[in-house]
């Protein structure tokens, strides 16, 4: 049965990978699963016909026969069921891996998200340089944690599972900012990530797509 992910025509990021159908992708590349991709606009992502796939007007969507889906943490849930290769088999192993899919969505995520909202959205207000620092440390708070959990291990418990690709795809979105390299075992369990054949191909083929266009505001 084809697959179809949705993205953005166009990245905001310019193709920095940041946009959540990189996720997706890498995941079904880590799985060997062929998929397509439907571009969506910012206007069609509030249309009727998008709404109807996914209820807040967001990408990315994931089709598959007639099941349609959203949120990522709920995709790659489903992708890493169906295909070997993003869950262990013993049951135990397989709850502390999905434990981490969670922790990366629900613990690490937010504090991530709320400064690239300060930094992108909020530096023109006048309450923005007092705030920053608050926001930025929260962020250092859970990467201290994290980072004395990973200690020198490869991955979060024992092998590459899909609670890493989350965790990775999460703390991604803090390389420009310089906070990552204060916690050198997580800059390192980054790029180990990066270095995936599965997320090269997946960060190549939205890259493709974005290459050359203007980000998208
Ligand atoms: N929790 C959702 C977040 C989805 C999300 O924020 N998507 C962004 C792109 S990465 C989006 O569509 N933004 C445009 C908008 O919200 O209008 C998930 O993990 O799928």
């Amino acid at each position: 049965m084809s697959i179809i992910i949705t993205a953005f025509e166009r990245s905001p990021d310019g193709g920095a990978g940041l946009a959540r159908d990189t996720r997706v992708r890498w995941a079904l590349e880590e799985v060997g699963q062929p998929y397509e991709v439907r571009l969506v606009s910012f206007r069609a992502m509030k249309e009727p016909a998008h709404l109807a796939l996914h209820p807040f007007g967001q990408i990315p969507t994931y089709e598959e026969g007639d099941l349609a889906l959203f949120e990522t943490g709920a995709v790659i849930f489903h992708i890493a069921e169906r295909h070997a290769g993003l869950l262990p088999e013993n049951a135990n192993a397989r709850a502390r891996a999905i434990t981490w899919m969670f922790a990366a969505l629900n613990t690490v995520e937010p504090p991530i998200l709320e400064l690239a909202t300060a930094r992108l959205l909020e530096s023109d207000k006048p309450w923005s340089k007092q705030r920053l620092p608050l926001v930025e440390n929260r962020v250092r708070d859970r990467l201290k944690q994290l980072s004395a959990r990973l200690g020198g291990a490869d991955w979060l418990d024992g092998g590459f599972s899909a609670g890493d690709l989350l965790m990775a795809s999460v703390l991604l979105r803090l390389k420009s900012s310089g906070i990552l390299d204060e916690y050198p075992n997580l800059a390192a369990y980054v790029a180990r990530s990066e270095a995936r054949p599965a997320y090269k191909r997946a960060f190549a083929a939205q890259l493709a797509i974005n290459a050359g266009k203007a980000p998208a505001d």
